[in-house]
């Protein structure tokens, strides 16, 4: 692996945000792919860092600072991505459901969506059912992607999709839905139209959506 990449995905794991954001530049000096930079270096530095949380290994503060390290990344990078963007193919709203303020991975969807030439419209994180609804109301997207990292959060998908229905919004609208303990099955019990895996997955059945 490229020295550089694995300098990123070090200093990402050990929190260390100045070091990430010079192996950052570093990467894209040498011209790799920001794809390539997200997918070989931020990425498994983040998950690394989620794994030693598993396993007790990390507390808090190093997971803040790993996460802190991470964004410094991934903000450079984004700069690249949207540059590399040219105009709108159609339009997406989303957010983190209720209760829940992991913002990580939704960025990282938020950025891909936008290099991909969807306009996005960022609701945040720990948004209500409420928000939702308004949201899809007053910008009338082609998708909605629903975010939820914690197994309690999750249900909330649930209720905004319900609410959704309520408001007879759902049929012109594709929910997408994501984060660290959606599944695939999950998606189907919740009638969701489509899960994302991961950023790149994300956008390619978003993309599908609008063609
Ligand atoms: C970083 C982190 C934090 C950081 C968050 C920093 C931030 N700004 O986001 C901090 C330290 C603040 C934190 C806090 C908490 N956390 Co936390 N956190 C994590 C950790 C380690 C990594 C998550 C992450 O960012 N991954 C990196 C990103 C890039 O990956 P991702 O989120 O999976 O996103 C990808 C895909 O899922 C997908 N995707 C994501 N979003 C979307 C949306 C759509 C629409 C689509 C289509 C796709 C998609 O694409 C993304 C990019 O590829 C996970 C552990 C783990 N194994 O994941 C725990 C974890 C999610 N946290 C957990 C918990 C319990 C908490 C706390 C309650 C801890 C506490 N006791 O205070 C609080 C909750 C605060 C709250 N109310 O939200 C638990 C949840 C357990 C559960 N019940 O399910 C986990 C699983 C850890 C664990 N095993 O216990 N956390």
């Amino acid at each position: 692996m490229d020295q550089a990449l694995e300098d990123l995905r070090e200093a990402i794991l050990k929190g260390e945000g100045d070091l990430a954001q010079v192996a950052a530049q570093e990467c894209l000096k040498r011209g790799l792919a920001p794809l390539q930079i997200v997918h070989e270096a931020i990425l498994p530095g983040i998950q690394r860092a989620g794994e030693l949380w598993n396993q007790g290994e990390y507390f808090i503060p190093d997971i803040v600072m790993s996460a802190e390290a991470y964004k410094t990344a991934i903000a450079l990078i984004e700069q690249q991505l949207k540059k590399d963007s040219l105009g709108k193919l159609g339009r997406i709203v989303l957010g983190v459901v209720a209760g829940d303020m992991h913002d990580l991975g939704k960025n990282l969807v938020v950025t891909m969506m936008q290099a991909g030439q969807l306009e996005v419209v960022d609701l945040g994180v720990n948004v209500p059912v409420e928000t939702f609804v308004r949201a899809v109301k007053e910008h009338r997207p082609q998708v909605l992607g629903l975010g939820a990292y914690m197994s309690t959060t999750m249900l909330s998908i649930r209720d905004v999709i319900a609410a959704l229905k309520e408001e007879g919004l759902r049929d012109d609208l594709k929910v997408m839905v994501g984060g660290v303990p959606v599944t695939q099955k999950f998606a189907d019990e919740v009638a969701a139209d489509a899960y994302g895996r991961d950023a790149i997955d994300a956008l390619e059945k978003a993309k599908s959506f609008l063609a």
